[in-house]
C-alpha cells in the first residue's frame, strides 16, 4: 500500500516536500517527518520543504528552494489534495508529483493520489509505513510525526481514533518521541490567546436549533494582536463540548477582506454543507470561504435546518 510512494522517493534524488497553506502541525510534522524517513533510510537525497509559516514554526522550518531544483525532481504533497490549497504551486514544475493525503475531497491534481482517508492523520499514515516496512526512525523525526498524530486526533479524542492511532503513538514513544516537550507547546499560550478565548466565550451567538458560531471581523487580529491563524483555526473549539450545540462555526475575515468558515460537529456530518460551498474538509471538521458576511448567513442557515432535521430524526 505505501510502495508507490516508496519506490518514487527511490527513484529521484532530488524531493520537494509540499503540504497545505497555514499548515497545522498535521502538515508540518509530516513533512519534517518524512524528510527524516528519507534521510533515515535511503542514502544520497536531497530533500527540500516548502511553504508558509505561522505560529507553529517552532517544530521546525523550511527551506529556500530556486525553481531549478524542481528540475527532475519528485514533488511529494501532503495533508491536502487540491490546487488552491497547496502552498507555493512549484509543485507543477516537478518532474512527477505523489499525493499522500486523508482528507475525504477528490484531487484536481496531475499526480499519483495516495488516499487514506480511513487515517486520522497523515502523520498516522506515514508511522504505519514506518512501522509495516522497518524503516529507521530517529527521536527527532518521531517527535515530528507524534505532533501531527496528537493534534489532528485532538489529543487522541475524535472519533476515527483506533489501535492503529494507539500504537503508532507507542511505536513513536519508543524511538524517542519527545511528548512532554510537545505538551508544553500545546498548552502553554500567551496571555493574548487565552484573553482572545474569553472574547470567543461571551461573544458567540446561536441558531435556534443550536448551531454555535461567532463572527470575526477583521479588526480582532489588531485587537487582539493575534494572527489570522490563531483567531480562525485557533478558536474554532472555544464552542466545543457544549450540552446543546451540536455543530459550530467560526467565520473569521482576513486581511483581504475573505471570511474563512470553520465548522465543527459533535457527531452530524457537515462536511457535504461545507462543499455545497465550493469548501471541503472532513466529515465532522470542514471549512469553506466566502466574499462577504451576507453569504455566511446562508450557511449558518442550511447548518441549522440539518440540525433540526437530524434531531427530528431521531
Ligand atoms: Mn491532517
Amino acid at each position: 500500500m505505501y510502495e508507490s510512494l516508496l519506490n518514487a522517493i527511490e527513484h529521484y534524488d532530488k524531493i520537494v516536500i509540499h503540504r497545505h497553506r497555514q499548515p497545522d502541525l498535521d502538515a508540518l510534522g509530516s513533512q519534517l517527518g518524512l524528510r527524516g524517513l528519507i534521510h533515515g533510510n535511503f542514502s544520497g537525497k536531497q530533500v527540500r520543504l516548502v511553504g508558509d509559516e505561522n505560529d507553529y514554526a517552532y517544530i521546525g522550518s523550511m527551506d529556500t528552494v530556486d525553481d531549478a531544483f524542481y528540475e527532475g525532481a519528485l514533488a511529494i504533497i501532503l495533508d491536502v489534495s487540491q490546487h488552491a490549497r497547496i502552498s507555493d504551486d512549484r509543485y507543477h514544475l516537478a518532474e512527477e508529483r505523489v499525493v499522500v493525503d486523508h482528507h475525504l475531497n477528490t484531487s484536481d491534481l496531475d499526480a499519483k493520489v495516495l488516499s487514506f482517508p480511513e487515517h486520522i492523520a497523515v502523520c498516522q499514515i506515514l508511522t504505519d509505513m514506518a512501522m509495516r516496512h522497518d524503516l529507521c526512525v530517529d527521536a527527532e523525526t518521531a517527535t515530528y510525526l507524534f505532533a501531527g498524530l496528537v493534534t489532528d486526533s485532538g489529543r487522541f479524542r475524535y472519533p476515527q481514533v483506533n489501535a492503529l492511532t494507539f500504537r503508532s503513538a507507542a511505536f513513536l514513544v519508543e524511538r524517542g518521541a519527545r511528548h512532554q516537550w510537545l505538551y508544553k507547546k500545546l498548552y502553554t499560550e500567551s496571555l493574548a490567546v487565552k484573553k482572545l478565548k474569553g472574547h470567543v466565550v461571551n461573544h458567540f451567538q446561536t441558531t435556534p436549533h443550536g448551531v454555535a458560531f461567532m463572527k470575526n471581523d477583521r479588526t480582532v487580529m489588531d485587537t487582539y494582536e493575534v494572527s489570522f491563524f490563531t483567531v480562525s483555526r485557533g478558536m474554532v473549539n472555544q464552542m466545543a463540548g457544549i450540552k446543546g450545540i451540536p455543530v459550530w462555526v467560526n467565520l473569521t475575515e482576513d486581511h483581504e477582506g475573505v471570511i474563512h468558515c470553520e465548522i465543527r460537529s459533535e457527531a452530524i456530518p457537515v462536511v457535504e454543507v461545507a462543499k455545497r460551498y465550493g469548501g471541503g474538509g472532513h466529515g465532522l471538521a470542514c471549512g469553506c470561504t466566502f466574499a462577504s458576511w451576507q453569504e455566511t448567513d446562508q450557511l449558518l442557515a442550511d447548518l441549522d435546518r440539518l440540525v433540526a432535521e437530524e434531531s427530528e430524526a431521531l
